[in-house]
């Protein structure tokens, strides 16, 4: 399933970003096919930062609840796997357990740090990253689709070895390229799937370059587009101005009409099976 959503250049699919399984629930019913388990928004959703804070099991946790909340896909951002081949490939096993459908890795190193903070991101030795893809591969096999994402441009390595390490990664068994950019407009990553000629589907994370419609990318044939932050940061936003007007008004009539209602959640939640009196546990016969 998550293979034909992000593994066809045939059609593009989006994936929406979630962090816990009510943002799950939302982005299902909202339409999407498919979801991106960001490490971005589930660290600061528990309030870390996205620089290795939150350690691979508590990943494993909130994952279990987001498979958990929705009947689709999760494609989990594993950062760089959280160590080396071992760590990644303990890391794939356990997201396959529960549930996930596959796991980007990246090439960075640990402790990692957010591609859009700061200069000087360094990235793996390609030999050392495509074994950590390696041993996840054959540990998980067709199980998890198996995303190598290149962080070259955001290293500000240039084109030539963004390429070279998609044909090693490529090599290594990935079944698809996330090419990362930070530049506010598409050019390098145009360029990249120019060069890259679809020897893998390549999905891509438009967080910076939001203006390029997404026609651009159908024509590119780009496979897959992760909407990668977007719920947490609407939650932020509305959280703080929720809590802004009830400092101010020590009240909170006036959000009543703009933030959901109980019954909205209850029902998003299917809290109506409970509700019914015949929803009691009735003991099977001995
Ligand atoms: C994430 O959502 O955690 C990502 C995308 O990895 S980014 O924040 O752009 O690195
Ligand atoms: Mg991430």
């Amino acid at each position: 399933m998550l293979r034909a959503e992000i593994c066809s250049s045939r059609e593009l699919s989006f994936l929406m970003e979630a962090h816990d399984g009510l943002s799950a629930a939302i982005a299902e019913r909202a339409g999407f096919k498919g979801l991106w388990a960001s490490g971005l928004s589930i660290a600061c959703s528990l309030g870390y930062r996205d620089a290795s804070e939150l350690s691979w099991s508590q990943l494993v946790d909130v994952v279990d609840r987001i498979v958990d909340s929705s009947k689709l896909p999760v494609l989990v951002d594993g950062d760089g796997g959280f160590g080396n081949f071992n760590n990644a490939r303990l890391l794939a096993r356990m997201l396959r357990q529960r549930g996930a459908a596959g796991v980007a890795l990246e090439d960075s190193c640990f402790p990692k740090m957010n591609s859009f903070v700061g200069e000087g991101h360094v990235l793996a030795d390609v030999d050392e990253f495509s074994g950590r893809l390696r041993a996840v591969k054959d540990a998980v096999t067709d199980e998890l689709v198996l995303v190598a994402r290149i962080e070259a441009l955001i290293a500000g390595r240039g084109m030539e070895e963004a390429i070279s390490r998609a044909h090693a990664y490529a090599n290594a068994g990935a079944d698809a390229i996330l090419i990362h950019s930070r530049r506010s407009a598409a050019d390098e990553i145009l360029a990249f799937v120019r060069a890259w000629q679809n020897r893998l589907p390549v999905v891509i994370v438009p967080t910076k370059y939001y203006r390029t419609p997404v026609a651009v990318y159908r024509k590119a044939r780009i496979s897959a587009a992760i909407w990668a932050n977007h719920s947490m940061r609407a939650a932020a936003a509305a959280m703080r101005q929720v809590c802004r007007r009830i400092v101010a008004e020590e009240n909170t009539a006036s959000i009543e009409p703009n933030i959901a209602t109980l019954d909205d959640v209850f029902e998003l939640l299917k809290y109506d099976e409970l509700a019914r009196a015949e929803a009691r546990y009735l003991p099977p016969p001995d």
